[in-house]
């Protein structure tokens, strides 16, 4: 036994199958950055895996669903398993939902370095340097009759750095029960990371996101143990495009070129931060002022997007501007409920099938004859209570946007 420093490297879910979603229309530009993104962004995996002298690499399952990727994903993988392996470097790989173990194409044959995990019964393996014991690696494929527990895992007996890998939802409770010192868990498309001492549970996330809402840095992990203090996780961005959420407030004085400005600074900023990264920018627009309520109206959301597009959009690197959105206000002024106006009129409407939450709203008279028969008579019925709410509160705002004059904004 002994306790040596070493580092390793932990990922999953590199969702091979699975190209970028969310914009209705990628740019020419982007294409094959799209197209390429999840291989891209695996293969800097192999490379921060080399880069770092990792003693090994972990991989928490859904990295590929092979019937999906064809031949090219096995390939891709059983090629970048070869560099670790003239490297002497082995990887334990337990399956998610999309890769169990029988999933991989018999006809590419997976180097010996790759260890992979029996489904839903836990194998326990011990990782040697030059014959020395250095960690106990305890793992299972995800098994949809069989969930593996917590309970299953067990720490060595004399004291090796335990780690157990696993893919799916977690008992916090179950795992921090138990004394396995890193719990390499998969399965979260963001990175988390459940408890960091004095033993880990850690989901490192996709290597690239995927759609708006998984926005910010992807990478791996890179595990670093120096018993007996906690592992130390650090975050090792790999992905070669990236969503944000960018929020810029402005005030009753701020005019279109000051948004302009605003807007220059925060994406120069961001260029500057991650200069090797394609953005991809999802806007928000927050405050209050004249500018807020022109932005709502008219076509001056659309003209900044496309400026912001043209300017910023080509990079290299690309800062493309996905969306432009205006925030709503928290609450219309309680006066336009009580005037004597068609505004008035209508929210007054409005409140009335807000508290009458049984009364049915008849969309489906507005539909034409056509259209009853096919995709948007369902939408038309709000009979889930959430949906009827949201609907009714966006159709408070749109409609007192469209029935307010421009001066009673101010
Ligand atoms: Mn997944």
């Amino acid at each position: 036994m002994s306790n040596w420093p070493f580092r390793f490297v932990h990922a999953s879910d590199f969702h091979l199958e699975l190209p970028p979603l969310g914009l209705a229309e990628v740019p020419d530009h982007l294409r094959d950055l799209f197209i390429e993104s999840a291989y891209w962004a695996a293969e800097r995996v192999f490379e921060t895996v080399l880069a770092e002298e990792a003693e090994l690499l972990l991989l928490s399952g859904d990295v590929l669903r092979p019937h999906e990727t064809g031949p090219r994903g096995p390939l891709f993988l059983a090629e970048q398993f070869g560099r670790l392996a003239e490297r002497g470097i082995s990887v334990y790989w337990a399956g998610g939902q999309v890769d169990p173990p029988e999933a991989w194409p018999a006809a590419v044959a997976l180097p010996d370095n790759v260890h992979v995990f029996p489904r839903g019964r836990v194998e326990e393996l011990v990782h040697q340097r030059d014959g020395t014991p250095l960690a106990r690696i305890s793992g299972a494929s995800l098994d949809r009759q069989r969930t593996a527990r917590a309970s299953s895992f067990d720490a060595d007996p004399t004291g090796l750095f335990s780690i157990a890998v696993v893919h799916g939802a977690a008992d916090l409770a179950a795992l921090r029960a138990r004394d396995v010192h890193y719990w390499a868990l998969g399965g979260r498309h963001d990175r988390s990371t459940l408890f960091s001492s004095p033993r880990v549970a850690h989901y490192p996330g996709s290597p690239q996101g995927r759609r708006p809402e998984e926005h910010g840095a992807h990478g791996c992990t890179l595990v670093q143990v120096n018993q007996p203090q906690p592992a130390r996780t650090s975050l090792i961005p790999t992905d070669v495009l990236r969503w944000l959420d960018e929020r810029i407030a402005v005030d009753d004085a701020t005019t279109r070129d000051d948004l302009e400005v605003l807007l220059r600074q925060r994406i120069q900023a961001l260029i500057e931060t991650v200069p090797k990264v394609d953005l991809l920018i999802s806007w928000t627009i927050g405050g209050s002022g004249p500018l807020v309520a022109t932005l709502r109206r008219g076509t001056l959301r659309s003209e900044l997007l496309q400026w912001l597009r043209s300017e910023f959009g080509f990079g290299p690197p690309a800062a493309w501007s996905v969306s432009l959105e205006v925030e709503p206000p928290v609450s219309l002024p309680p006066e336009w409920y009580e005037q004597e106006t068609i505004r008035g009129d209508f929210l007054r409407a409005i409140r009335q099938a807000q508290m009458n939450t049984g009364e049915p709203i008849d969309l489906q008279a507005y539909l034409a004859e056509e259209h009853l028969a096919g995709l948007l008579a369902p939408a038309a019925t709000l009979d889930d209570k959430a949906m009827r709410e949201r609907v009714l509160r966006e159709a408070a705002l749109l409609g007192s946007d469209l029935l307010s004059g421009e001066e009673s904004e101010s």
